[in-house]
């Protein structure tokens, strides 16, 4: 089992690997390229070999993903929704977590936390196109992958047409099929594609129909637009049908797409590494087996997960800031726009927000935090990696011809240290050049010129690259009512306002840059600000403009045959400053969310991190503009803008409170010989779905065989005394970083951790103790035992792997020296209050597992803990076993403030305490994460807003989980900000039970 689960993951690494270099002059070396013509209408969507076309018109595709389930604040969602917007994405990806929304077969949830149609409906509203990834099958990090907990108990294997496993699939399929098939375009909604099953490497005649069937199923609930599957790795699986290239297996699928993580690791220990060229997975190919230029020449390229950052394992020294500069700024550049070169035209990076695995979400590879390193962090704030995604997101919006290029043939360097892809569109004849080291990981400092015979004549460029590094330039493109010769600046915007045109260029601070414009006759040239040379070739009509990219420069060009432009140089870090919605450009705020136009007012919305200037660009009809509903007062600018008289107001400071008014009980009352465990089921023989081995003739031990999949499971076991008990064995699984207790007549005789070795996670243990001389003594003796499950496995291979057991497998009090014979034992079990019938459903599946504490809702907000014992600060022992720590304080966070608040446990420098004790922390009942002391790399817990009150009253409520050696208790817990900003979004409380009897 833990080989397969490190086949899965050495199977990420070698997707890392493999590297093409590319000749000097990069050239279509696939001279037999032939690229589908033929239009597939599916509604508003459409299709060639060369990009997708929505109402006709060609569009690349760029989006990066997003799970709502790791946000439980729907409010929130918008914000995340609005920053990918505001990153320059034009669509959203979103996976479905089938077991989020169903505790038991035929049992369904979509509100709240979990309403999916509100999602889609934001998304929409935000105006971003939806990728809809709805499983059955999502693998994500997720307990399972996905799948609903009930599933591991079925005997037919999963991910094939087996009719018990697709009577299952298509309960949930009914229900999200509908809800996404009236949010697709053709109905109003922007559902543009959709997937029906994830990284299915296997392709046996079974696994066929069985995608035939999930092909058949959503077009028969409603779904209409394309429909693909994600190949894991550039491999030809689930190839369309008829695609005529030689491939392992073809498909139902209307389109082919596949997933890749190049680019590098971020070793353990945080350096990152770059040890690959970006690979050519398009038209710039040297192909091999399967698909050379193109893996299924009648879809457009397609990469449906293109990593844009990387998971963290339990007990790393905290990889996601590491990967976040190792799949961040550069990194894009180089890969996407190899991408995007290679005719990759439909891009979705993975994750564009990571959020949270709360609760038992996450599978055994991750802990709580999925930030992923995202270009949006868990605390909800765009990286600079963001930053630049806004700056190519705006070029591939202004420059329209950009999708649906082609391979334009070869241009002349100087150089063969740099490489150049050169495309055009067939229709326009524009121009897109990336201009990448050679190869494109390499990190010298080149000066040099490219010489192409470009739309408007045979040119030479002087262009520098210095380090790993791409340029995205464009030329022979009209834009903003200009023609765009060629620039050695890179666009970030370009637009019409009124009837003036507005461009916004950038470069690396201190390179020099020239751009080239073309006009009928000499225009009028004003240098507003900066230092701008330009000349007038009357003979061609270029006008040539010459600088360094060093702050901010303004030019007016009037005249010339042309409408007037405002044209903006920048260097890449003052580029941005620059925001844009519509036909809007803002400078300086932290972020703009949004512009929108009524009569003569513009109302602006976003945020400030400090007292911000605000200039503005706007249409002539906006005589009012507000900034956040108020009324702002503008003064002329230079270069058409308007500035703001005063400054916006940044966020106050604010105090958050000490936790130090706890209330305390002990957790683990189930130890005690005495304790009444009537009510539990008694471990009996039913049918074993499991795949892991036990010995023959075991019970039925798995907690999940008797409805308990999430958290933690307790084992009481009872036996009669007698010389013979000299030792316990327990075999159990409990997930990446999980554990057991194993109490006899309610004294500790062990604890076992699971080993976190990185990064593989070793999901099974076998405890071995001697007992202790009371067990033999006579009279009946009770052995309990908790188990933490830790996530169930992913089924990433399609081999069941999320059926491993969970609990005890098999335990055995016996004599010492072999296993002779064993001592009787009557066993019952107790996992989560209700197994499948869960009591809360509100904050539903993951929420909860069958501690005691949990089962008599002490983790809620409205449990009295009167009764309890009051302590100021934790103690620094604690009795084996669970205690439960609680407390209440109030939170002011000003009004208009949107801030990250976060709990924080220990030392924040250290990624491991040596105190050794475990944490579930829910925060007004809701269970937000698992900080385990001794295995790390997780101290810091962001609580978002809609949880946590950030005006009111606040429950906390720590599960804390210790042998009992001394030292080993809970360490100091504070509140801390991680982000604090004047603006964000109203963001109500998220209604939910405050005790069991609600
Ligand atoms: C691929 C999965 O499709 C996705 O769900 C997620 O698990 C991601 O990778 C990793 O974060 S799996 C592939 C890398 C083998």
């Amino acid at each position: 089992m833990i080989g397969q689960q490190l086949r899965a993951l050495a199977l990420g690494a070698t997707m890392l690997a493999g590297s093409v270099a590319l000749p000097a002059q990069a050239q279509i070396v696939r001279p037999d390229l032939q690229l589908g013509t033929e239009v597939q209408s599916f509604g508003r969507v459409s299709f060639d070999g060369r990009s997708l076309m929505i109402d006709g018109k060609r569009e690349v595709i760029w989006s990066s993903e997003m799970h709502a389930f790791r946000l439980p604040s729907p409010d929130l969602w918008r914000d995340i929704l609005q920053k990918m917007k505001a990153s320059g994405f034009n669509s959203v990806a979103l996976y479905f977590d089938w077991g989020f929304h169903s505790p038991k077969p035929g049992v369904y949830d979509f509100t709240g936390v979990r309403d999916i149609d509100r999602l889609l409906t934001m998304a929409e509203e935000e105006g971003l196109y939806v990728i809809t990834r709805a499983g059955p099958y999502v693998n994500a990090e997720l307990t399972r992958g996905g799948f609903p907990g009930y599933l591991v108990n079925q005997r037919s294997r999963a991910r094939t047409d087996d009719p018990a496993y697709l009577a299952s699939v298509d309960e949930w399929l009914t229900q999200i099929n509908a809800i996404i098939a009236r949010h697709q375009i053709d109905n109003g909604g922007s559902v543009i594609l959709h997937q029906i099953e994830n990284e299915l490497a296997l392709t046996t005649p079974s696994q066929r129909r069985y995608m035939d069937h999930l092909y058949a199923k959503a077009r028969a609930d409603g779904i209409t637009v394309p429909i693909f599957h994600n190949d894991q790795g550039r491999n030809g699986y689930w190839v369309p049908e008829g695609s005529g290239v030689e491939k392992v297996v073809d498909g139902p699928n209307d389109m082919y797409a596949f997933d890749a993580y190049p680019g590098g690791t971020c070793t353990v220990g945080g350096e990152p590494t770059r040890g690959s060229a970006a690979p050519d997975w398009g038209y710039y190919g040297t192909g091999g087996a399967r698909g050379g230029a193109s893996a299924s020449p009648n879809s457009p390229g397609f990469a449906a997960e293109f990593g844009g950052g990387w998971f963290d394992y339990w007990g790393s020294n905290g990889g996601y800031d590491c990967n976040a500069v190792q799949r961040g700024r550069r990194y894009q550049r180089v890969f996407y726009g190899t991408n995007l070169a290679n005719g990759i035209g439909i891009q979705s990076f993975y994750m564009g927000y990571g959020g949270t695995s709360w609760g038992w979400l996450p599978a055994p590879v991750v802990f709580t935090s999925y930030d992923y390193g995202a270009a949006i962090s868990e605390p909800r704030e765009i990286r600079d990696k963001g930053q630049e995604l806004k700056q190519l997101g705006g070029l591939i919006a202004a420059v329209t011809d950009m999708a649906g290029m082609v391979p334009a043939g070869p241009v002349e360097i100087s150089t063969d240290q740099v490489q150049v892809y050169h495309n055009h569109s067939p229709e326009s004849d524009a121009r897109f050049m990336l201009v990448t080291q050679n190869p494109s990981n390499g990190d010298g400092d080149h000066s040099f010129t490219v010489t192409a015979d470009l739309p408007d004549g045979r040119y030479t460029m002087p262009l520098r690259l210095n380090g790993f590094d791409a340029k995205w330039l464009v030329a022979g493109a009209d834009i903003a009512g200009q023609r765009l010769v060629w620039s050695s600046s890179e666009l970030q915007h370009g637009f019409t306002q009124d009837d003036a045109g507005i461009m916004l260029l950038y470069g690396r601070q201190a390179e020099d840059g020239r751009t080239l414009l073309r006009y009928t006759s000499a225009p009028t040239v004003t240098v507003v600000e900066g230092n701008v040379r330009h000349t007038f070739d009357a003979a061609k009509g270029d006008l040539q403009l010459d600088y360094t990219h060093r702050g901010l420069a303004r030019v007016r060009i009037e005249g010339g045959g042309r409408p007037p432009l405002t044209l903006l140089i920048a260097d890449e870090e003052t580029g941005w400053q620059f925001w844009k919605d519509g036909d809007v450009l803002v400078r300086g705020p932290h972020l703009l969310r949004s512009a929108e136009m009524s009569g003569s007012r513009l109302a602006l919305t976003g945020d400030t991190a400090t007292a911000s200037p605000l200039e503005v660009w706007a249409p002539r009809a906006a005589r009012n503009v507000t900034w956040n509903g108020q009324r702002v007062r503008l003064q002329p600018g230079t270069a058409g803008s308007r500035v703001a008289t005063t400054e916006l107001a940044g966020p106050r400071d604010f105090a958050l409170p000490e936790l130090n008014n706890w209330r305390v009980a002990a957790g683990s009352p189930e130890i005690a010989p005495d304790f009444d465990d009537s009510a539990w089921q008694a471990i009996d023989r039913r049918a074993y779905a499991s795949t892991t081995a036990r010995p023959d003739g075991e019970p039925n031990m798995s907690m999940d065989a008797y409805g308990f999949h999430e958290g933690d499971v307790w084992y009481r076991g009872r036996f009669t005394g007698t010389p013979d008990a000299e030792r316990i064995r327990l075999a159990y699984g409990a997930g990446g970083s999980g554990m057991v207790q194993v109490f006899l007549d309610g004294e500790l005789i062990g604890q076992q951790d699971l080993p976190w070795g990185l990064p593989r996670p070793i999901t099974t243990g076998t405890a071995e103790y001697d007992l202790p001389d009371a067990a033999r003594t006579p009279g009946e003796h009770v052995i309990s035992v908790m188990v933490r499950n830790n996530g169930h496995n992913w089924d990433l291979d399609a081999d069941d792997f999320h059926k491993e057991a969970r609990g005890l497998i098999s335990a055995s009090v016996e004599p010492r020296g072999g296993r002779s014979f064993a001592i009787p034992l009557e066993w019952k079990i107790q996992g989560r209050q209700g197994g499948e019938d869960i009591v809360d459903p509100v904050r539903g599946v993951p929420n909860n597992g069958g501690l005691f504490g949990e089962r008599q809702g002490w983790h809620l907000p409205g449990f009295n803990d009167r009764a309890w014992q009051q302590q100021a600060a934790p103690a620094s022992d604690l009795d084996p076993g669970t205690t439960w720590y609680r407390t209440k304080f109030d939170l002011a966070v000003p009004q208009g403030q949107d801030a990250t608040l976060a709990l924080q446990f220990g030392d924040p420098a250290v990624p491991r305490s040596a105190a050794q004790y475990r944490v579930l922390i829910f925060v007004n009942g809701w269970h937000m994460g698992q900080f385990i002391a001794h295995v790390g790399p997780q101290r810091t817990f962001p609580i978002p807003e809609g949880i946590l009150n950030h005006r009111g009253n606040n429950t906390v409520a720590l599960a804390v989980t210790s042998d009992g050696a001394p030292g080993n208790a809970l360490e100091p817990v504070r509140l801390v900000t991680m982000r604090n900003v004047r603006g964000g979004l109203k963001v109500g409380q998220v209604a939910a039970p405050a005790t069991l009897r609600d």
